[in-house]
């Protein structure tokens, strides 16, 4: 039950997440089989998601985080994507992942990987739970994704509006979001 009075209904349910998110983690581990991996979150979104991603992962994986932000309060992306926070370890010659927990108009995605990319790791790939590609403003390709999810503001797992909501066990849309067209 969403802790407010807005009507959230269930579009991935928790076990739906579950399932999915071991099946990346097979898909990880084989990828990146003996290399040392160093997985890189986006804050705030993708925390619930990188937590279950590592405890299914079947290797060792150094974490560190960035934090962006974009939305404010709002629906819609400000188009302007702001550092909130920086990485505290360097990228140099690593394998690096990417895990975000929404790829939207992609802008968030596009400034990090660029960011990224000029810090010169060995690799670079991207992983986000969820895919919403009727949104996209910018070209960028996604090396994993969980669930491509039709063009809906949503909640839970992690995803806010006005800050509440992430500790929903699934992802939701709510129901009276009209602004989000
Ligand atoms: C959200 C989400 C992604 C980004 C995706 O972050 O977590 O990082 O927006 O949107 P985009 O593809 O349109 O750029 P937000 O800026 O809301 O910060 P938060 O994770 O701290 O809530
Ligand atoms: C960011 C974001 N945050 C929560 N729900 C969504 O649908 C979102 N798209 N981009």
């Amino acid at each position: 039950m969403a802790p407010n009075n807005e009507k959230i209904s269930t579009l991935i349910s928790k076990e739906e997440l579950q399932k999915r998110i071991k099946e990346l983690a097979k898909d990880i581990g084989k990828d990146y089989e003996g290399r040392d991996l160093l997985i890189i979150a986006v804050l705030k979104g993708s925390f619930m998601f990188l937590a279950d991603l590592i405890r299914e992962l079947d290797c060792h994986v150094g974490i560190d985080f960035m934090g962006t932000s974009s939305y404010g309060a709002s629906t819609k992306s400000s188009g302007e994507v702001r550092i909130t926070k920086d990485l505290e370890q360097s990228v140099w010659g690593r394998h690096v992942l990417l895990v975000e927990d929404i790829v939207d108009t992609g802008l968030t995605l596009r400034y990090l990987v660029d960011t990224l990319r000029a810090r010169q790791p060995a690799s670079l790939k991207v992983c986000a739970l969820l895919d919403k590609p009727a949104r996209r403003r910018v070209r960028i390709g996604l090396d994993y994704y969980g669930f491509i999810i039709p063009n809906a503001f949503v909640v839970g797992y992690g995803l806010d509006y006005q800050e509440k909501y992430r500790g929903l066990p699934y992802v939701g849309v709510m129901e009276d979001e009209d602004q989000h067209s």
